[in-house]
């Protein structure tokens, strides 16, 4: 079973995300495991310090290091991290390839990063990979860690019911996803693709198939290339 540590300054922000439908699901089939820790519950003075003034000076405070190495060597105490994962907008963008490899992983730990930043210290020793999710800058890493999160377990065997669904997801296949429907047949006078009502399977997957090329070339022609 996959298990994730999160470390982050703002639990209750990603109590959220994990307490509904899939993810809600998955932890409770026992198909994945998520612990979210408090990185000030491993401060040691009173104030409970996580953050301070940056070295040489400038705006923003910056996470300490003791705090979240403390985070840390509590958690190795009871596991040994396949990757230990920093969310900050300087990382490798995510993509499906990042979230199938991770999902084949035993122990995850992911630090969100918060304010200014994190002692590089921090990055230098204890993480083994860095993640962004997009060339856009969020308040924290947080959010971040609910995306990579959701992208990582939904791929887990058992996780979606339909097993087969995951494999159809745009981007799967570099490719994007064909157009889907649902009742009514005709409304406002809004047709369905008569050929999704056919009942013939072999030429609905090839209509599918085309529509799906057709919809790459058209919104994401970079995807073809890779
Ligand atoms: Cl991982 N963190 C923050 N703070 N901003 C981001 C991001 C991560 N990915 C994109 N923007």
């Amino acid at each position: 079973m996959l298990h994730i540590d999160i470390l982050t300054v703002l639990p209750d922000l990603l109590k959220g995300p994990f307490d509904h439908s899939i993810l809600k699901r998955a932890q409770q089939k026992q198909l994945v495991e998520l612990a979210i820790h408090n990185i000030r519950d491993f401060t040691t003075d009173k104030h409970k310090t996580t953050d301070d003034y940056q070295f040489g000076g400038g705006a923003g405070m910056v996470m300490m290091i003791e705090p979240i190495d403390n985070c840390l060597t509590n958690l190795k105490l009871n596991r040994t991290f396949d990757e230990v994962i920093y969310m900050t907008p300087d990382g490798e963008k995510l993509n499906q390839s990042i979230a199938n490899q991770l999902s084949m992983k035993s122990n995850i730990a992911i630090l969100c990063g918060h304010y200014k930043g994190v002692d590089e210290r921090v990055r230098k020793h204890f993480i083994t990979k860095e993640i962004s999710i997009g060339d856009y800058v969020l308040s924290g890493g947080e959010l971040a860690a609910a995306v990579l999160v959701d992208s990582i377990v939904r791929l887990i065997p058992g996780v979606i019911s339909d097993e087969t669904s995951a494999l159809f997801d745009s981007f799967q296949d570099n490719m994007l996803a064909p157009p889907v429907y649902t009742r009514p047949e005709i409304y406002n006078e809004w047709q369905v693709p008569e050929i999704l009502l056919s009942g013939h399977f072999k030429n609905i997957e090839e209509w599918r198939f085309n529509q799906a090329i057709e919809r790459t070339k058209q919104r994401r022609p970079d995807l073809l290339n890779d």
